[in-house]
This record gives C-alpha cells, sequence and structure tokens, in this order.
C-alpha cells in the first residue's frame, strides 16, 4: 500500500478518538495527524496532534503542507441538538469547515477526503421506513440542512474537480470509549452508562420513538471499507445511506433487562423529541451493500452484551 498521511479534524470527538487508533493500525502512527479545537486532556494518545479550528483555512493548509497530508477526514461538526441552540453557530462550523477542507483538497491535490454525512439528512416528508437512498430530504434542523448541503458540495467538487471525496449517513453511534456531545441519539449511550452505575435512567424521548443506530465497530468498519474501496466502485459522490439496527427506548431497555433486570427507565421528552420524530424510523443501504459490499454485525442483542461488559470494567475501574 502506497504511504497517506491522514489528518483528521474534530480528532478527539466520539468517531474521531476510535477511528483513528484504526486508522493509525493500517497506516501508521506515524502518518496520522490528529487536530481538535479542544486540547487532548485525558486523552492518552502518541499520536501527533495538533489544535485547530476548521474555520482556520490557512492553518488547516499550513498543516496539510506540514505534515505532506495526503488524506482528510473532516469529522469536525455540530451535532443536531447542539445546534438547535446556536444555530448560525452551527451553521457557520459545519459550512466553512467542510467548504475548507473540499478547498484545500481541491488545491493541494490530495488523494482522497472523508466527510460524515447524517441521518438528519431527511425530514418530516422522507418516508419513515426503509429510507431509500434518494428520496425527498427536507431536513429541518440546522444540522440536517448543513451537512445536505455539504452532500451536494462534496459532489460538486468530486464532479467539476475530480477530488475523491467520499461520505456515509451515520445513523446514532453507540460507543463506550468516548462519550458524545450534542445529538438526538445520545440517549442511546446514556441509558448503557446510567445502566451500568445507577440502575436508573430518565430518558428525553418517548418510549417508542425508533431511530436507526449502530454499534461504532460497524461505523469504523463501514468507513474504513467505504475509503478502501476502489474508486470506480463509489458511484454516490454525495453520501450512502448506512444502515444497521433500529430500535426504540423500550426497545433497548428490555434488551439492557435481560442483563440487569432492576434497571428501571422513566420518560420526559423535551426538544429533541420533534427533531427525532422528523427522522426516519429505519434506512435502507441496499446501495451501499451493491456498490462496496456493505454488511452490519452487531444485533441490538449483540451490542447491549458487549457495551454492558465493556462499561462494568470501565465503571469499576473508575472507582478504583
Ligand atoms: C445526532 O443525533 O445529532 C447524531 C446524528 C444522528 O447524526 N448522532
Amino acid at each position: 500500500m502506497p504511504t497517506e498521511t491522514i489528518l483528521i479534524t474534530g480528532a478527539l470527538g466520539q468517531i474521531g478518538t476510535e477511528l483513528s487508533t484504526h486508522l493509525a493500525d493500517v497506516y501508521g502512527k506515524q502518518n496520522i495527524i490528529l487536530t481538535d479545537l479542544r486540547q487532548p486532556e485525558n486523552f492518552e494518545t502518541d499520536l501527533t496532534f495538533e489544535s485547530l479550528n476548521v474555520m482556520d483555512a490557512k492553518k488547516l493548509g499550513i498543516l496539510v503542507d506540514k505534515y505532506k497530508v495526503t488524506q482528510i477526514y473532516h469529522l469536525a461538526a455540530v451535532l443536531s441538538a447542539s445546534g438547535e441552540q446556536d444555530p448560525l453557530f452551527a451553521w457557520q462550523i459545519n459550512m466553512e469547515g467542510v467548504l475548507n477542507v473540499l478547498g484545500v483538497g481541491k488545491e493541494k491535490n490530495l488523494n482522497k477526503i472523508y466527510y460524515p454525512s447524517t441521518i438528519a439528512v431527511f425530514g418530516l416528508d422522507t418516508p419513515k421506513t426503509n429510507t431509500p437512498q434518494n428520496t425527498i430530504m427536507n431536513p429541518n434542523t440546522v444540522y440536517g440542512i448543513s451537512k445536505l448541503a455539504g452532500e451536494r458540495w462534496a459532489e460538486y467538487y468530486f464532479k467539476k474537480y475530480n477530488l475523491d471525496v467520499r461520505s456515509l449517513r451515520y445513523p446514532g453511534i453507540i460507543s463506550y470509549k468516548t462519550p458524545p456531545g450534542g445529538g438526538t441519539t445520545d440517549y442511546a449511550i446514556d441509558i448503557f452508562y446510567h445502566a451500568a452505575e445507577e440502575k436508573k435512567y430518565e430518558c428525553f424521548l418517548t418510549e417508542n420513538t425508533q431511530l436507526p443506530m449502530m454499534y461504532m465497530p460497524d461505523a469504523i468498519r463501514a468507513t474504513l471499507e467505504l475509503m478502501e474501496s476502489p474508486a470506480e466502485n463509489i458511484k454516490v459522490r454525495s453520501a450512502y445511506n448506512l444502515s444497521a439496527i433500529s430500535f426504540s427506548p423500550k426497545e433497548v431497555t428490555k434488551a439492557i433487562q435481560t442483563h440487569i433486570p432492576n434497571f428501571k427507565v422513566s420518560y420526559k421528552p423535551d426538544f429533541r423529541q420533534a427533531i427525532a420524530d422528523s427522522w426516519p424510523m429505519s434506512i435502507d443501504s441496499s446501495v451501499a451493500t451493491r456498490d462496496w459490499g456493505w454488511n452490519f454485525e452487531y444485533t441490538l442483542e449483540k451490542m447491549t452484551e458487549d457495551m454492558l461488559v465493556n462499561l462494568k470494567n470501565k465503571v469499576d475501574f473508575d472507582n478504583i
């Protein structure tokens, strides 16, 4: 494999912390450059770290030159729930960020760009179940609007400048290593932490709110498989629908209760309910399967068991 040097934006976030270790395994530690607005305080890493605000195109260009970067994974973004607290700021970060990355990618002739999209690009007019790859979108959160605009820009840069940009519409991602920040699907992670620590949880979505979800190992594998596929197989240059499991708070509670029978959940929906209600309940990712062989591995039961085992170890360790 030819040497690639990969710069990751938002590298200290939920996906960045895990993706970076996998990329380091594949491409070598010396070839991974982590960047984030925050400093890596409690994050132990032997990878190179540089502080970067994604709105600073000049510094991004300087880092690309300094490390002879050949690929960028642009993970920095403001998510759905946080975005609604300060919509113009979210728009600025999300749009300037992706435009800066695409601009630098074109200017420096980079080999590949990864740009995550989301199920938030769909809206109330979208078919709710088994949502097709191409359908009516009409997102109504600033996060969804900005990600849909980013998808269009990704395809534009590919068609107009031949920049190899690839993207996935992630569902809610569940993991135990790094907490997420500011998403609507975050309840599906909080619920596991509360089950492991306190045996009770107050959920901010109603019990029957069904949403598409995925366990982190599947999300990482999907990202690497997409990025490693031959360019001619990548027929979708906006973003691929990506699906695994779909569940409601009630269903994940039931799965947790098979391990922790006295776990109790109460419901107090807040502003995030309207966001969740505007999203699909399940996603059709058959186009991803056709083009680059996507298949998920983790069912709700398999994920629940793995989450609880790992969180128990983490809670025990934190209490030492
Ligand atoms: C969010 O809830 O905002 C994210 C997402 C579905 O993209 N997890």
